[in-house]
């Protein structure tokens, strides 16, 4: 089976991107793989958060992740900083990085554009991810596109690694899927739908009640020509709720837009849809955050699982660069 691993940020609540364009499919995947998710606490430390909030979001996307269907039994689920390897690793992968291709990435850009403190993290936060992929000899990473980038990044640096100092690393692959792969803001449809947006009427929450689904579906952002066709450059308002309707039922979108002659079928139908989606991992987390120690446990098992491989994994590396034995 093949090994996967992918990540995601507890820097606020999972949204209808996060879901179509990677949880969900972490989910339906895992018995076909050797599963491997991660709660990246230490990435959402490149921007200043409330470390209240922090920690509850670290449980709380824990449990979202086990009420999307992820099984903490049968595959391995645990939070980043519970395995200090990543960040040994990191410090490697900061070293095999040039400054220069760490310049280029595109999400760095963006984000050092908003913040008002740009950190030296927010800089080298690819290379901690290069990391977490590579501690895990991992060969597939489900992610939406904007990983795309980051991803290839990692493959870079364990080929430059692995030329260096011999044989050590996997060389992993994205794997992004071809419809839901970049849902993007209802409200500004031509930005991705995000946790750090902050456009409440733009983004779906995988929690938001029905109403609150329909609401925000009904006024959606779309354009005053009136033809329904998949067109993202045209029409990206409309184009986003064909590809989220099209996410949901399994189909493409352009087949669901020949289905239509009006927008508001459409909206009443891609919101009925997301709703009906949405609704087992609502019950589910429920049931599963009425236990306040339910994350914790998963984490702890999941931390002893993720460190019997990395543990090895990285006296490996540290034996190919010319480190000293610890022992
Ligand atoms: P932030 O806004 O804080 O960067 P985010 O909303 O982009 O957060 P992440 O935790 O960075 O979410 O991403 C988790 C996973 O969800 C990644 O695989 C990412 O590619 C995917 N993803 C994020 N946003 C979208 C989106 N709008 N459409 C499809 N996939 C997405
Ligand atoms: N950078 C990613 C989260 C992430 C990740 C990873 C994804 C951290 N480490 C390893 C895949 C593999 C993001 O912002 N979505």
């Amino acid at each position: 089976m093949a090994r996967v691993f992918s990540g995601i940020q507890p820097t606020g609540d999972l949204h209808l991107g996060n879901y179509l364009g990677a949880v969900r499919r972490w989910a339906a995947e895992q018995h076909e793989h050797d599963a491997i998710h991660c709660v990246v606490d230490l990435h959402a430390l490149t921007i200043p958060r409330d470390p209240a909030e922090l920690r509850a979001k670290t449980n709380e996307v824990t449990l979202l992740l086990v009420a999307a269907g992820l099984d903490p039994q049968a595959m391995i689920l645990f939070a980043q900083s519970h395995v200090p390897e990543h960040t040994e690793l990191a410090w490697v992968m900061e070293c095999t990085a040039s400054h220069g291709e760490l310049s280029r990435m595109v999400q760095f850009k963006e984000k050092s554009k908003q913040a008002a403190h740009v950190s030296a993290g927010l800089f080298t936060y690819p290379a901690l991810q290069a990391a977490d992929v590579l501690l895990y000899d991992t060969e597939e990473v489900p992610v939406g596109d904007d990983q795309r980038q980051h991803i290839e990044l990692a493959r870079d640096l364990a080929e430059r690694f692995n030329g260096r100092y011999g044989p050590t690393f996997v060389v992993p692959k994205h794997t992004i899927p071809p419809v839901g792969a970049r849902i993007m803001d209802l409200q500004e449809p031509t930005k991705k739908m995000s946790k750090s947006l902050d456009s409440p009427q733009g983004t779906i929450l995988v929690l938001d009640d029905p109403k609150a689904i329909e609401r925000k579906i009904k006024r959606a952002v779309t354009d005053s020509d009136g033809e329904v066709r998949y067109d993202i450059t045209e029409k990206p308002g409309l184009a986003n709720l064909l590809s989220i309707l099209a996410a949901v039922t399994d189909e493409q979108p352009e087949a669901v837009a020949e289905k239509y002659t009006q927008y508001g079928p459409l909206k009443a139908d891609a919101a009925a849809a997301v709703v009906e989606a949405l609704r087992p991992l609502q019950e589910r987390y429920a049931e599963l955050a009425a236990d306040p120690g339910a994350a914790d446990a998963i984490l702890r098992t999941g931390a002893e699982k993720a460190r019997a491989i990395a543990t090895p994994k990285m006296a490996q590396v540290r034996d190919a660069v010319g480190l000293t034995s610890r022992h």
